[in-house]
């Protein structure tokens, strides 16, 4: 089986244990607070996908949340896994959670792979083959005006409530757009920009497997993703990450806020 077919089957099988499990209040745990969580079943669906993975390419590295290995060679084929991205929502809601996965070949994507568990909506994307959602091409949007933007935030409180270098440019740019929307999931929101349902993404803090797998989906759907500053998006560490549905997009959010210039 090739890596690509594999991943779905894997994904598959991991979302069917998903949605019929019922979560215990003794599954869950605290991380570093009371605002980040993991449970039994994070753990679970990584052991798993990481045991379909290696078993069949054991000279591959496996880069996920709940197991990150303490070294990788980022030359080689990596996998960025991500079991459940949004765990607030699967302990909260038990919707609008997703698994993520990322595959590169050094700094060259492969493909992503974003299972929206409760939907059964999976979002694919093969570098040079274009993005998809089950068997539905997907595309972003062609908004590029800033009144006229949907915006999409992983958290509000992390958003907007601390303080961070970014964090006044983001609030700034909420004033201007057309709304702010929250699902709490990067994964998942970075396939509402890949999809066209939302038009630009930021976060001050993600992680490679929150965004490594979904970056492949937008960049196949015609979008590109950043760091908050405009720069690159980094594979390997944490990062801002600001997601937009066109260059064009870039061009006007640089003339209005980096170069100060423009009007709404
Ligand atoms: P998680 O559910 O896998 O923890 C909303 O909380 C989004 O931000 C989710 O995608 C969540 O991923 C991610 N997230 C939560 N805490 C984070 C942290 N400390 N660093 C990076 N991403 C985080
Ligand atoms: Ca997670």
């Amino acid at each position: 089986m090739e890596r690509f077919e594999l991943a779905r089957d894997a994904v598959i099988k991991a979302g069917e244990a998903l949605r019929q499990c019922h979560l215990d209040k003794s599954e869950v745990e605290r991380k570093s607070g009371h605002q980040d969580l993991v449970t039994y079943w994070d753990r679970e669906t990584e052991q798993f996908l990481r045991r379909r993975i290696l078993s069949a390419f054991p000279q591959d590295s496996v880069v996920g949340e709940e197991y990150p290995p303490e070294e990788h060679s980022p030359s080689g084929m990596t996998w960025y896994l991500d079991p459940i991205d949004g765990t607030t929502n699967f302990i909260n809601q038990h919707r609008n959670y997703a698994i993520s996965v990322g595959c590169w070949n050094g700094g060259e994507p492969l493909f992503g792979m974003v299972l929206d568990v409760e939907r059964q909506c999976l979002y694919w994307g093969k570098h040079g083959g274009g993005a998809w959602r089950n068997q539905t091409p997907i595309h972003v949007s062609d908004r590029n005006r800033i009144p006229e933007l949907l915006v999409t935030t992983p958290g509000i409180q992390k958003t907007f409530l601390e303080d961070h270098p970014y964090r006044d440019w983001l609030i700034r740019l909420a004033r201007d757009v057309r709304g702010v929307r929250s699902l709490g999931s990067v994964a998942l929101e970075l396939c509402e920009v890949a999809a066209g349902e939302a038009d630009l993404f930021a976060a001050l803090r993600s992680s490679p497997w929150d965004h490594n797998g979904a970056r492949i989906i937008l960049e196949e759907a015609g979008g590109a993703a950043y760091s908050l500053d405009g720069g690159p998006l980094p594979l390997q560490t944490k990062s801002t990450v600001l997601a937009v549905n066109d260059e064009k997009l870039m061009e006007e959010l640089r003339k209005r806020y980096w170069e100060g210039q423009g009007e709404v």
